[in-house]
């Protein structure tokens, strides 16, 4: 086991949490989430974790990429849940507002964004990107990556370059990345054990706490081809968003949103759904 493996065990016990899974940190990997999915399809235990200095190949959702440089937290968890869905559904967002708190408990005041965004001052600073694997009959394993930009800012090219930030830009200061993540693995510990037994409301609860305040007001939710527009109203038990349109309550299950202009034209949400 490495230092910076002891180094987490020790941080997690102090945090009165004694890790039996394994505990994996590399200096420098592909991605943490594939490497705890071949674990997984192994036989890994729950809470298995696997931690990384810097990823070559990092993955956000859906093929895009991950930044990865030296200076962030790349940490990934293996859960096997026993509730069915749609518990399961709620995973990323138990784990957005995990993230959250170890933020804010290092004065950052993050925000999560629906889906799966860790947001300070409107830029990213972090995502978390959750991987079921399942049979027939059952939910198997569910790995959630952790990916937060602390010492560096990662330059990304295009529209997204303005969009990034990280934890020593809005503080001026490097945190120490151990004691983060243990901060942040017992919180998804507390929110998880919470939809193990069935508190599906108090994940919701949590998550619309933390959640940009944009209840109401216009947002477009692009996934694939499609573009949809219509006032965001809230998340539901399977951490769709719902977004009025037209006068109805439309749950979205994935997609990238953001925020829009109000349309000139009444004065109202411009509230389609068209191909892009
Ligand atoms: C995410 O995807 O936000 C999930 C990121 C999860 C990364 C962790 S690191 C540990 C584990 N192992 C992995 O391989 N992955 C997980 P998504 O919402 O699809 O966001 C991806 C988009 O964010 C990209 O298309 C860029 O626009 C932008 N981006 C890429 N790297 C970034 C970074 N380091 N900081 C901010 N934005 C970034």
């Amino acid at each position: 086991m490495t230092a910076v493996a002891l180094r987490l065990r020790k941080a997690l016990s102090a945090k009165g949490l004694d890790w039996g899974a394994p505990v994996e940190h590399f200096g420098a990997i592909g991605s943490t989430n594939d490497h705890l999915k071949s674990r997984a399809r192994e036989g890994a235990p729950e809470w298995s974790l696997a931690l990384a200095d810097q990823q070559t190949a990092g993955r956000g959702r859906a093929g895009r990429s991950w930044a990865s440089p030296a200076g962030g937290l790349y940490l990934s968890v293996l859960l096997r849940p026993r509730r069915p869905a749609p518990a399961t559904a709620l995973i990323p967002l138990a784990a957005g507002v995990a993230v959250c708190d170890g933020l804010r408990g290092i004065d950052v005041e993050a925000q999560v964004k629906w889906p799966n965004d860790l947001l300070v001052a409107g830029r990213k600073i972090g995502g978390v990107l959750s991987e079921a694997a399942s049979n027939a009959a059952r939910t198997e394993s569910v790995v959630v990556g952790i990916g937060l930009n602390l010492a560096t800012t990662p330059r990304l090219s295009g529209v997204t370059a303005d969009g990034a930030t990280s934890f020593a830009r809005e503080t001026g200061r490097t945190p120490d990345r151990i004691e983060l993540a243990a901060a942040i693995l017992a919180g998804m510990a507390l929110w998880y054990d919470a939809l193990e037994r069935g508190e599906e409301s108090a994940v919701c609860d949590a998550w619309r706490a933390r959640s940009v305040p944009w209840w109401g007001r216009p947002v477009e939710v692009v996934s694939g081809a499609e573009r949809v527009r219509g006032l965001a109203r809230d998340i539901d038990v399977t951490g769709a968003l719902l977004l009025e349109v037209d006068g109805r309550l439309l749950p979205l299950l994935s997609g990238e949103a953001r925020e829009v202009r109000l349309a000139a034209r009444n004065g109202t949400a411009d509230a389609s759904r068209e191909p892009r």
